[in-house]
């Protein structure tokens, strides 16, 4: 399979997967590589390139020829909508295979895993079909003149994605920016990023000529640093924490280039006493426990009115205690996270909870006869947790929930407001004029109203406010994050 381009024997098969620069498959110019381990029992199985600042020079050189001179920069923007859309359709035909090595690469159940393939066919298909429908304007001006507006492609972009949906994110990163003409270079995460390498190959079949897709492995330090920093990048897009957020965005900077970030919550779901509990409480518990609580935008905060506080404990309590962790291939509520120190940071979390006194309401388990080497934490379930703690305002990136009361509707807002986070929000309720007032008071990018979607939505603008990031993913939006409008203005008297 492409971008594999060893196999060696060490006890078990560990495959090497290269770079992948101007359409063909490169050794890392430094000659290292790093290990890549399963979550679901800490054994290697892989390794991946360990690319530096050489590397990504030779990737922005691709995508600039691409762009420039290649055959990427001639094709019509009906042609490569076309071969965005077949992307779409080799991912949908490798699916099981995909989803096999994801959940190996990243320790998330199988059904999830299968899920995440749909959702990753999903955005090449929706931005293929979207890649002929942006166009510029024709704007009333002067006696005499004549304006057009033309929407154009930035050129080379950057792309660094972090480890927690490794498809999704190559499809929700690339795709827009790929439909708009650019030239893209991803920097995928190194603790996961086999899938992304996989697609790749599959790109490389269903035609994007040599320069369009370039993807450099390695550590963010260096392979990382060294793209966001490149001075011939016309714009960056990451994923991640927010104090990589930072570093990009100065980067940008430095360049005069724009980027978008999307950097996490603290996601608050609203259940006012009116709600109907029976919807609501599945959703909740799903939009923390999908992915371990690894998702950006998990619905890690419960704010539950005064009145049903103690009932809704006592449901969510009962739910919790019912939850395992265990291998990706047993296909358990959750699987082991990401990594050792991921695990560990995790446990720091709860472990300060306890300590400062916060209520564990309930602890899930991890399944019998997980292995060792895993990285299991088993859910928990914290409340009433005090607003102004760390586990009512930090995101833990773990199936930690917390949950905390209010008094009305006034308070109910100032709480979700709260935090230094605004991605994603969720308010239920039986009454449709506070669906929409707490839907409108409520800063954030995107907000359920009598539903939630963690991560959910590839038709639907998404992004953060504040410590959340700024710029829009998913959705038309996406596509005008990656073009720049030039104004063409004729005086024809
Ligand atoms: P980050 O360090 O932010 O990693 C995200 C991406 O940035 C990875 O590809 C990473 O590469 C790269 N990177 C790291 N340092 C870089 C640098 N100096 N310049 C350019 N790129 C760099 O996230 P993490 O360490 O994996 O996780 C830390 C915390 O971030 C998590 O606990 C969680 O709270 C949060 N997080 C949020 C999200 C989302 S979706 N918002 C996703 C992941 C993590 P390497 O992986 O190779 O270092």
């Amino acid at each position: 399979m492409a971008g594999r381009t060893s196999a060696e024997r060490a006890g078990n098969s560990v495959e090497t997967y290269s770079n992948f620069i101007d359409g063909e498959w490169r050794e890392p110019q430094g000659g290292e590589t790093v290990d890549v381990m399963s979550p679901s029992d800490g054994q290697v199985f892989a390794k991946i390139a360990r690319g530096n600042a050489k590397d990504i020079d030779q990737a922005v050189a691709a995508a600039r020829n691409a762009f420039e001179e290649g055959d990427w920069g001639r094709l019509s923007a009906v042609e490569r909508g076309r071969i965005l859309m077949k992307l779409g359709e080799l991912i949908t035909q490798n699916a099981e295979d995909l989803a096999q090595l994801e959940a190996r690469d990243t320790g998330k159940p199988m059904s999830q895993a299968r899920a995440d393939m749909v959702a990753a066919a999903r955005y090449f298909e929706y931005y293929g079909s979207a890649a002929d429908k942006v166009h510029g304007d024709t704007i009333p001006f002067m006696q005499g003149y004549s304006v057009t507006t033309i929407p154009e492609p930035h050129g080379v972009t950057g792309h660094v994605i972090p480890w927690n949906y490794p498809a999704q994110m190559f499809g929700r990163t690339l795709a827009p920016a790929l439909a708009m003409g650019n030239a893209t270079v991803l920097k995928p995460a190194e603790e996961a990023c086999l899938t992304p390498l996989r697609i790749t190959a599959l790109a490389q079949e269903a035609g994007f000529p040599a320069g369009a897709i370039n993807v450099v492995t390695g550590l963010g330090e260096e392979a990382g640093a060294a793209l966001s920093g490149h001075g011939d990048i016309n714009f960056l897009a990451f994923t991640g924490s927010p104090e990589v957020g930072t570093l990009i965005q100065k980067a940008a900077a430095e360049n005069y280039i724009g980027c978008v970030l999307e950097l996490g919550g603290k996601s608050p779901q609203i259940i006012f006493a009116d709600a109907d509990l029976e919807a609501a409480l599945p959703v909740v518990l799903n939009a923390i426990v999908q992915n371990g609580g690894q998702t950006c935008s998990a619905g890690s905060r419960v704010l539950v009115e005064q009145s049903i506080f103690d009932d809704v404990v006592d449901t969510l309590k009962d739910r919790f205690s019912g939850l395992t962790a265990g291998p990706h291939d047993t296909d358990l509520n959750c699987g082991g996270l990401i990594s050792a120190g991921q695990a560990k940071r995790v446990i720091g979390f709860i472990e300060r909870a306890e300590q400062a006194g916060i209520p564990l309401l309930a602890r899930g388990k991890i399944a019998a006869g997980a292995p060792e080497g895993g990285h299991y934490v088993a859910p928990a379930l914290f409340g009433p947790v005090p607003e102004n703690s760390e586990m009512g305002r930090e995101e833990v990136f773990g199936p930690v929930l917390s949950v905390l009361p209010f008094k009305d509707e006034d308070d109910a807002v100032r709480l979700a407001n709260d935090t230094d986070y605004g991605l994603v929000a969720g308010v239920w309720t039986s009454d449709a004029g506070r669906l929409m007032r707490v839907g409108k008071r409520v800063k954030c990018g995107q907000i359920f109203l009598n539903g939630y979607g963690a991560g959910g939505g590839i038709e639907l603008p998404f992004g953060g406010v504040r410590k959340s990031g700024h710029g829009r993913e998913k959705g038309f939006e996406a596509m005008l994050e990656f073009c720049a409008t030039k104004t063409l203005v004729h005086n024809h008297g």
